[in-house]
């Protein structure tokens, strides 16, 4: 029953981790200091190096100098304040990672509690000699852009639980901070279209699409700010028309010209979110 053991573990050494206030959060690949000598007869963290990649997928290298495997009964924790607010989660996390060596687990703080450790489909630990390395998609723990952290090693005493006597919690005051680098997010755009069907010269129209955020392989989510800009012309001449984003959809509203009998309006429609850019053009024949 090693979930059961475990999870009380992991929430103590969440619990224990005590968040502290927020300070500046990091920028990119960071690495971290621990002291050694403080772990009594457990895992010993001395730092870690945190990265992640384009796509989110964050890595945590702790260093355990002299590590070979993990010992049975020992777990690596790593708490995680993902909205680097010191107030909200459990102590500050709202989720805990923790690793036997084998697979990793995670519970999720709701109501000021820990619940019962799930094993994420992203999540991966691999163990080299003196480095535990955790993995985890960022989509898995809120889809942060950064974060403050705190890792831990916890024993088991004889009786199974955690042995309070061997364990090292990292960084021993305050918490560490890291922020992702992240690319520009990949927006997928559907149904693209004008109205109404038949445009009808001196009459509104509206052209638009709905865009997605998809990047860091993110469920889709409605995108949200970013600006809109409308280009459209009759016959080579600018139609003005005003950009709008709607839940999901991105518009251009705009009126056709009333000499516009016969002609063609053609635009474009294009998004700008995050550093990306999602368009598409337009090109409707006027009644
Ligand atoms: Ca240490
Ligand atoms: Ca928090």
């Amino acid at each position: 029953m090693f979930v059961n053991r475990h999870a009380v573990a992991i929430c103590g050494a969440a619990v224990a981790l005590a968040l502290g206030p927020a300070i500046g959060l990091g920028n990119g690949t960071q690495t971290y200091t621990d002291p050694t000598g403080d772990a009594g007869t457990g895992l010993d963290i001395s730092g870690a190096t945190v990265s992640n990649d384009n796509a989110g997928r964050i890595t945590f290298a702790i260093s355990v100098p002299g590590l070979q495997a993990i010992p049975p009964g020992a777990v690596v924790v790593v708490a995680l304040d993902t909205d680097a607010n010191p107030a909200t989660g459990c102590n500050g996390a709202e989720y805990a990672l923790a690793t036997p060596g084998s697979s990793v687990l995670m519970t999720t703080c709701a109501g000021g509690a820990f619940g019962a450790p799930t094993t994420p489909l992203s999540a991966a630990v691999a163990v080299a000699p003196g480095v535990v390395s955790i993995s985890i998609d960022r989509k898995d723990v809120g889809s942060p852009d950064g974060f403050l952290f705190g890792l831990g090693t916890v024993s088991t005493a004889a009786d199974g639980s955690a042995d309070p006597a061997n364990v090292d919690i990292a960084p021993n005051v305050g918490d560490y901070a890291y922020r992702l680098a992240l690319g520009p997010p990949r927006l997928a755009v559907t149904a693209p279209g004008v109205l109404p069907a038949h445009l009808i010269a001196g009459h509104g129209f509206v052209a638009g699409m709905a865009v997605h955020e998809g990047a860091a392989g993110l469920t889709p989510d409605p995108a949200s700010g970013g600006t809109v800009r409308c280009r459209f012309t009759v016959a080579g001449k600018a139609v003005r028309a005003a950009g709008a984003i709607r839940r999901d959809r991105v518009t251009c509203r705009g009126r056709v010209p009333s000499a516009a009998l016969g002609k063609t309006l053609r635009g474009t429609v294009t998004f700008t979110y995050k550093g990306a850019t999602a368009s598409r053009s337009f090109a409707a024949r006027v009644r």
